[in-house]
């Protein structure tokens, strides 16, 4: 196995029907099921390469070395394989991330799913996707999600058994379905979305309603995508997003992803869809940008409107993206 390489590309996604709350902290595990949507505009290329001689993990982040403490994370992930591997062998990751550093377009999906496929290739195991999705979980949980290509759902699993808790395709999205990403810049301080999930969960009342609040609108959800319903899929994804952020509202003491100019894009969704005619929701994340979810054939005259109120430069079309896949050297 010396110096063997490999090298992968996944894609972010974006839930439709959010992950919030963590069950088992250590295994990652969900207190509910969600559903993405993986685009193809965002994505990490990660290079691994076995390094028998190396007494440590070498981590080389968008072509800057990484501090030993910033690879204690990966190390514990890569061990994940060691382990599988019955080896011990060290290795060098070498990854660009192709996902705008601002708040709330988590990489960390893309990241671990391709460092997860690269793993997988370089230690020879031959693992599924699903259980592969399962591991990427446990480098961060909406990483099992990007495992797979089009609307993808993830399964919370039960009890502690890690490999109950997975991911997989649902539609391969080949229809008229599109992501517009709105690029906020603002300099609120940031709080991760595992430091928010995990406060909201222990202190906001109205976290008690969210499991049941999932469970209706991912059936809901996925009946309107398996008739091509794209206006009760995209009412769904709003309500959702927002019934997330009202938990985190509540939380004590409170906090908010959104920035001023947050509520500014959502209410101009509103316009457009209730006044123009568009059909375009809303979702956010862990950050002030908003991502509207909206038709393919719409997307070029939808942008256009939002060129009322930012700058073309804040605009990013996605569309539906692929499952991960190796990449030549
Ligand atoms: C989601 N988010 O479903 C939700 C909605 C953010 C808001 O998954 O702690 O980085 O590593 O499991 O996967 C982002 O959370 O959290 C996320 P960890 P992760 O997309």
């Amino acid at each position: 196995m010396n110096h063997r390489q490999a090298f992968y590309r996944a894609h972010t996604n974006i839930a439709l029907i959010k992950y919030w709350g963590k069950r088992h902290h250590e295994l990652i595990l969900p207190m509910t099921n969600s559903l993405s949507l993986t685009l193809d505009a965002f994505y990490t290329d990660t290079k691994v390469t076995l390094e028998p001689e190396s007494p440590h993990d070498t981590f080389i982040l968008n072509d800057k070395l990484q501090y030993l403490n910033e690879t204690i994370r990966l190390s514990k992930f890569i061990h994940l394989f060691r382990n599988l591997a019955n080896t011990n062998i060290k290795v060098r990751v070498e990854s660009i991330n192709h996902v705008p550093t601002a708040a709330g377009l988590a990489s960390s999906a893309s990241a671990y799913a391709a460092l997860a496929c690269a793993l997988n290739d370089v230690f020879e195991l031959h693992l599924d996707n699903r259980t592969l999705s399962t591991l990427a979980r446990q480098g961060s949980g909406s990483a099992s999600r990007s495992l797979f290509g089009g609307l993808v759902e993830w399964h919370k699993g039960h009890d502690e058994d890690s490999s109950s808790s997975y991911a997989e395709p649902i539609d391969r999205a080949e229809w008229d379905i599109a992501m517009l990403v709105v690029l906020l810049n603002t300099n609120q301080k940031k709080i991760s979305s595992r430091q928010g999930m995990e406060h909201t969960v222990q202190t906001s009342p109205f976290y008690t309603l969210w499991p049941q609040e999932v469970e209706k609108d991912l059936l809901a959800i996925k009946e309107a995508i398996a008739n091509k319903d794209f206006k009760t899929m995209g009412q769904i994804t709003e309500h959702n997003a927002m019934k997330m952020h009202a938990t985190t509202i509540a939380a004590n003491p409170s906090f908010t992803y959104w920035a001023p100019e947050s509520i500014t894009i959502l209410q101009y969704i509103q316009t457009l869809r209730n006044e123009v005619g568009f059909d375009c929701y809303a979702t956010m994340d862990a950050g002030p940008n908003v991502k509207i979810l909206c038709r393919k054939s719409e997307i070029d005259a939808l942008t256009k409107q939002l060129y009322s109120i930012v700058k073309p430069e804040q605009l990013i079309k996605a569309y539906p993206g692929p499952a991960p896949y190796a990449l030549s050297f």
